[in-house]
């Protein structure tokens, strides 16, 4: 008995492996993992339905009835418990190889993949491409070509999710880890970061765009001319992009952080009783290095940024002008 076992196992085992070896031309693993979960999902219902059924039947057909005594002692069946032994360790090692096929699939990179570097921060992501170029929050891939992200942190941990490419893994500082995934149809498409990592938690989000090969070309040939934006607009896009406004406004309103608005010159009146003229040097200061002054009445929230002076001047440029 037991050696039919084995054998029945070692089979199993080795049909799926054989059928998806090496070579095989690349599969969808979006289809791959819903085909997975479909399965896995039938197997699961139709035995619940099963059990269910027996349940409710054995029930009613041999409950207790008026005046009947105890049952009879029924002691073991062989056949039985062979069956109910045998058939479900056939499904699980069924399950467990057909998960390992999926995950083996999840965990190998396609050789030709386009690489392109993720690093997660509080509260965005930095994406680094092959050709030098950089975007922050955006993910612009060319389609039909498998990508792989090379995920890591600036501060704490997080976690880079795309559901529509049913991928996830953990951004963590200090370590590189990668995910991959086939964008077979242009588009655009959400990243989510799906660790809670502070209070802007809930912006980490990054587009993800599918683009056409020539269009992504032509967006990368631009990108390098350096389509270079005025320091402006550039400190506009950075004060949106690194998530400033989450805690900032520039409307005025009082809330857990001070108005951008009017800061440019504006006196300060920090924690430590000193009041400081809001000049370029001192907000400069402060993004790169919040904790070393505090605005009186406030915490000391705000996470440090590391940006070049060339950005550091686009952003105080900018919020010169609010
Ligand atoms: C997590 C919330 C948070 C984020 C995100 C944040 N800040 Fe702040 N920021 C604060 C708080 C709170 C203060 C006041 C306490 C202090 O001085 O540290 C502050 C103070 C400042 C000040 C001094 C304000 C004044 O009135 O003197 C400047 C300038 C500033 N932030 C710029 C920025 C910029 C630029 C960004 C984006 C690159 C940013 N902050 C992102 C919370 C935040
Ligand atoms: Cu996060």
């Amino acid at each position: 008995m037991k050696s039919i076992l084995t054998l029945m196992a070692a089979v199993l085992l080795l049909l799926p492996s054989l059928a998806s070896a090496e070579g095989a031309a690349l599969v969808d693993p979006v289809k791959s993992w819903d085909n997975h979960w479909n399965m896995f999902l039938t197997i699961v219902t139709t035995l619940w339905a099963f059990v269910t059924a027996l349940v409710i039947y054995m029930s009613l057909k041999y409950r207790r009835k008026k005046g009947q005594g105890d049952g009879a002692y029924i002691h073991g069946n062989i056949l039985l418990e062979v069956i109910w032994t045998a058939v479900p360790l056939i499904i699980i090692i069924f399950l467990g190889v057909q998960s390992w096929n999926v995950y083996r699939q999840q965990i190998t990179v396609p050789k030709d993949a386009y690489e392109v570097n993720v690093e997660g921060f509080m509260w965005g992501w930095n994406v680094t491409y092959p050709e030098g170029l950089k975007t922050i929050n955006e993910i612009r891939v060319p389609v039909g070509r498998p990508v792989k992200v090379n995920l890591t942190s600036k501060d704490v941990l997080h976690a880079f999710y795309i559901p529509a490419f049913r991928i996830q893994e953990e951004a963590i500082p200090g370590r590189t880890t990668n995910i991959w995934f086939n964008p077979v149809q242009k588009g655009e498409y959400t990243a989510y970061c799906t660790e809670f990592c502070g209070s802007g938690h809930s912006l980490m989000l990054a587009k993800v765009i599918v683009m056409e090969k020539t269009d992504f070309e032509t967006w990368q040939g631009k990108q390098k001319e350096g389509m270079v934006l005025s320091p402006l607009d550039k400190g506009k896009k950075l004060i949106a992009d690194l998530g400033c406004l989450g805690c900032h406004n520039i409307t005025g309103e009082k809330t857990a952080a001070p108005t951008f608005k009017g800061i440019s010159g504006r006196e300060t009146i920090l924690a430590d009783g000193r009041t400081v003229k809001a000049d370029d040097s001192y907000m400069a200061n402060h993004i790169k290095d919040p904790k070393s002054t505090t605005v009186k009445g406030y915490s000391q929230s705000m996470p440090p940024y590391n940006l070049s002076d060339e950005e550091i001047n686009a952003v105080t440029t900018y919020l010169k002008t609010l």
